[in-house]
């Protein structure tokens, strides 16, 4: 296989579009290198005095990880003076960031959950960044919230970056989905998965179990339906789920899966929408998925339909094999 950095696919992306200026190349060398700076930090993160958290709550109300303030901030400051972003959301900060003064306005918006997963690092289980970049709506110069709040299916691009084992990169941007694995003898990403698609069968269920006794009834019943012998048209499902989306969904990915995260009625602890957010983790792993050949849903909604109302809006989410997920929602429908 001839090696290709992602710089070189990159490249070979945007001759497809003869009008392009560049500027979307650049942008995601800067997402790509602020990656490679995040990886070396999670790679000796328990060497570091980094790890662990801060004395800060963030808007989500959870504690923010030492390794969480750390790649948002480098990300803000790559994003912000790359020249590229006209305004950065972040699961990180309660409103968008917009650029300095100083610094020159660009045309896409990109949202972000610099680092999902965090709370694993303690236990050096793989976490993530995930990032989702649209093009500016706004007619001023300026970028604002409304550049973020664009439906899923409009992304220019979305990706995530996968610090495990191995560090990988993997995005799209409409014209299918490819993995580059971090080389760090020589701080390359290397193609490693060209064109991605989920492999059929599903395989694999992810969904955190501890929550059954509060999901609706269809949810219940489609579990339970995994999980019959006879009844679930491969054998009985493996159930995998580590906690950490971008770590559940590659693995899924890669070998056929679904993935769950419905709502719940746990009592004082209830997520009536689901726990993970629209912008940074549910829209761009959907268009992923999509391109995958794969689907995501609410369990009643395309994810990548959903016209988001806030920048913190959370969704149930169902991704995965096409198969299961519209299966899931046949189940929803029949309660
Ligand atoms: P639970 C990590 O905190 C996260 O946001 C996702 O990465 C992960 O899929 C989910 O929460 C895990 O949530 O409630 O199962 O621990």
């Amino acid at each position: 296989m001839k090696i290709k950095t992602i710089e070189q696919h990159i490249l070979d992306q945007q001759r497809k579009f003869p009008g392009a200026s560049g500027e979307f190349s650049g942008l995601l060398y800067d997402i790509a290198l602020a990656a490679k700076m995040i990886a070396k930090q999670v790679n000796r993160a328990g060497l570091a005095n980094i790890l662990g958290s801060t004395d800060e709550i963030n808007i989500q109300g959870e504690v923010v990880q030492k390794m969480d303030k750390y790649a948002n901030e480098l990300l803000i400051n790559i994003l912000t003076h790359g020249g590229k972003v006209c305004a950065i959301a972040s699961e990180e900060n309660e409103n968008i960031v917009e650029i300095h003064e100083d610094y020159l306005v660009g045309k896409y918006a990109v949202s972000m959950d610099p680092l999902d997963g965090s709370s694993n690092i303690g236990a050096n289980v793989s976490v993530g960044t995930i990032f989702s970049i649209h093009r500016k709506v706004g007619k001023g110069y300026r970028g604002s919230e409304e550049d973020c709040l664009q439906k899923g299916s409009h992304q220019a691009c979305a990706g995530y970056v996968i610090y495990g084992s191995s560090t990988m990169l993997v995005y799209t941007t409409g014209t299918g989905v490819h993995g580059f694995t971090l080389d760090p003898s020589v701080g390359e990403f290397i193609l490693s998965h060209e064109n991605i698609h989920i492999p059929e069968p599903c395989k694999i269920y992810s969904v955190n179990e501890g929550n059954y006794n509060y999901w609706n009834e269809g949810t219940k019943k489609y579990v339970n339906y995994l999980k019959e012998v006879d009844k679930a048209s491969v054998r009985p499902y493996t159930l995998r789920y580590i906690g950490s989306l971008v770590s559940d969904f590659h693995r899924n990915l890669l070998y056929g899966g679904i993935f769950l995260y419905p709502a719940d009625h746990k009592k004082d602890l209830s997520k009536p929408e689901g726990k993970l957010r629209l912008l940074f983790e549910a829209a761009p792993i959907a268009f992923i998925a999509e391109q995958a050949g794969g689907y995501a849903t609410t369990g009643t909604q395309r994810i990548l339909d959903i016209e988001p109302e806030h920048l913190h809006q959370r969704v149930p989410l169902v991704v995965g094999n096409k198969t299961e997920v519209l299966r899931y929602e046949d189940f929803l429908r029949r309660g």
